[in-house]
């Protein structure tokens, strides 16, 4: 068992999943519930995630969000939706009761209403924060607001089901239905049940040009160890834009051993629990490291 997770505020998600983990629940339930309860708190809304979100440039909230289990086949995902504080949970819906993969806008609304959800107004969605933010936005008629965070949790359960969730509201004052690298598949976030799992964040407009989560898993399908496959992919996309500076990315990965691995354009804090440790970690990786000196506790 396992569970891991991007950016600092993941702490209490991952360690959410740690207790729902022990409790013998199964890896999907775990990534949805903890995932849900970070889109559902205004508060963590500032790390671009769910309720209390940043709005696209007309001041709605639009979130995208992910699931994918190891099983072939077993993804659901959501973009661009609006009035649903937990996109994930949807998300999860589309996956297990749609006979689509990814449902987007007014459509993906319509989805989440027939299946029981209740879309609030867009003033629900934004925080005093964001909504102070906005009005700057408005004034200067630029963002002041920098940073792309994404909540991507992978968890790995008893019974080795491995499932790996991603959820955000986007770029800051973004255009109306822009859609990142979250709810698409091998690129936010990727799993196979045979390997392990990978989630991104960053600027999910690059990122999904180079699909860097399937790109993980496959590189550990080929033997690599998390932390080497996330190491790799972020060179090869430093290699291929060669010279310039790096966009901003994260990767985050895990296998089906429970071990652990990242790699990150700009300084990545993110947190790690497995069967055995006492209590959630945080790690973190300087701009750009290669040294995974931090990392090397938890690859055996
Ligand atoms: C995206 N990777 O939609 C996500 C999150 C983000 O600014 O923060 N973007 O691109």
């Amino acid at each position: 068992m396992a569970a891991v997770g991007t950016w600092s505020f993941s702490r209490p998600a991952v360690e959410r999943m740690m207790s729902m983990l022990l409790a013998g629940q199964n890896a999907t339930d775990v990534v949805e519930t903890a995932m849900s309860e970070v889109e559902d708190d205004v508060d963590t809304g500032r790390h671009i995630v769910g309720r209390g979100g940043y709005p696209n440039f007309k001041g709605v909230v639009e979130c995208d969000a992910a699931i994918m289990e190891g099983l072939p086949g077993r993804f659901g995902a959501v973009a661009a939706l609006r009035g649903i504080a937990q996109p994930c949970r949807v998300a999860r819906k589309v996956m297990d009761r749609s006979p689509h993969s990814l449902l987007v806008g007014e459509g993906a609304e319509s989805f989440a209403q027939e299946l029981g959800f209740i879309p609030e107004p867009n003033e629900n969605m934004l925080s005093d924060h964001t909504s102070t933010a906005y009005q700057e936005f408005l004034e200067k008629n630029k963002s002041v607001v920098s940073g792309h965070d994404t909540l991507g949790l992978i968890a790995l359960d008893l019974g080795g089901n491995i499932t790996v969730g991603a959820s955000t509201s986007g770029a800051p004052f973004k255009s109306p239905g822009r859609v990142g690298d979250s709810p698409l598949p091998g690129c936010g976030l990727y799993a196979d049940h045979t390997v392990g799992a990978a989630a991104a964040t960053g600027d999910g407009d690059k990122i999904m040009c180079y699909c860097p989560s399937f790109h993980v898993v496959q590189l550990m399908r080929q033997g690599s160890s998390p932390n080497e496959a996330c190491q790799a992919v972020l060179a090869d996309i430093q290699r291929r834009i060669s010279g310039d500076t790096c966009f901003e990315v994260g990767l985050i990965a895990l296998n089906i051993k429970g071990e652990v691995g990242a790699a990150s354009s700009v300084e990545f804090p993110y947190t790690f629990w497995k069967q055995g440790m006492g209590s959630v970690e945080k790690l973190v990786l300087n701009q750009a490291s290669s040294d995974t000196s931090k990392n090397d506790l938890f690859t055996h």
